[in-house]
């Protein structure tokens, strides 16, 4: 679940939430709706996007005291942080992170991830025993994964986990013959989930289901619920990702099956 992302803004969204409270909240409905893991990105006093080291160990504290989520901070912050910033969320001791396996047009922006940050970023996760969420904006992101692997071993947690980031105008589409394309490009043993940003929302759920992947949800990624229906919270997009879940006869975990799944240091 990615409740808040780094592009929206609070006046263009009330119902982002952007403050700790917000977030602790949020973060408690969706683990009630069904939610294993939580997405993190901060926002500070003007609910602009920080990577502010101090707040983002408030943050992974107050999720840990008042839910059982795996704690998955982003390293990809927003288009603007420097990439030392980007490394220094580590340092906030999260359960996991995200890291990007390349450079990716982000509409009118680019979303940087050069091959020595991914390498840097990647090598800290395994000393600091992180389990790296593998983010996928793009098929040339699979062949990266796989030099990445190749070259400086297993990830923390004892297996390969990502995320198909699908729909960023720039990035691969969000349809299903991509995302079997994806898929069937991943590393031998991995396990992923997809996203589908905007209007590709849904095809990309359907279509992660039926070929056996898990989900993310949430308002980092998705806004409007229904044509002419704005999405009214985060529990409302993980409610529903629950119940298509289960009619498809493939429930959520609950957060401790995500742990041992995950292999999340314990
Ligand atoms: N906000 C985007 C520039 C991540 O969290 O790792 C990057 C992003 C990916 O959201
Ligand atoms: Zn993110």
């Amino acid at each position: 679940m990615a409740p808040t992302g780094a592009e929206s803004a609070k006046a263009d969204v009330p119902a982002l939430p952007v403050t700790l409270d917000e977030l602790v909240q949020t973060a408690k409905e969706c683990q009630a709706a069904g939610a294993a893991v939580i997405h993190v990105h901060i926002r500070d006093d003007d609910a602009r996007p920080t990577l502010d080291l101090a707040r983002l160990r408030d943050t992974v504290r107050a999720l840990r005291e008042s839910t059982d989520l795996v704690v998955q901070l982003s390293t990809g912050g927003a288009v603007t942080d420097s990439y030392e910033d980007r490394l220094r969320v580590l340092e906030a001791e999260p359960d996991a992170c995200s890291l990007t396996c390349g450079t990716v047009n982000f509409g009118d922006e680019v979303f940087m991830n050069p091959w020595p940050f991914m390498v840097e970023l990647y090598r800290r996760t395994q000393e600091l025993e992180i389990v790296p969420e593998f983010e996928l904006f793009d098929l040339g992101h699979i062949a990266a994964l796989h030099r990445l692997l190749d070259k400086h071993g297993a990830p923390y947690g004892g297996h390969v986990h990502c995320d198909l980031v699908m729909g960023v105008p720039g990035g691969m589409p969000g349809d299903a013959r991509t995302l079997v394309a994806a898929v069937e490009a991943l590393p031998e043993g991995a396990t992923w989930s997809a996203t589908g940003v905007g209007r590709t929302t849904l095809p990309v759920m359907y279509a992660a289901l039926s070929a056996g992947g898990h989900l993310r949800v949430g308002m980092e990624d998705t806004l409007t619920f229904a044509k002419g229906r704005p999405v009214a919270s985060n529990a409302q997009l993980v409610e529903r990702a629950a119940t298509l879940a289960d009619i498809a006869q493939r429930p959520a975990m609950s957060a401790a099956e995500a742990r041992a799944f995950l292999g999340v240091k314990a």
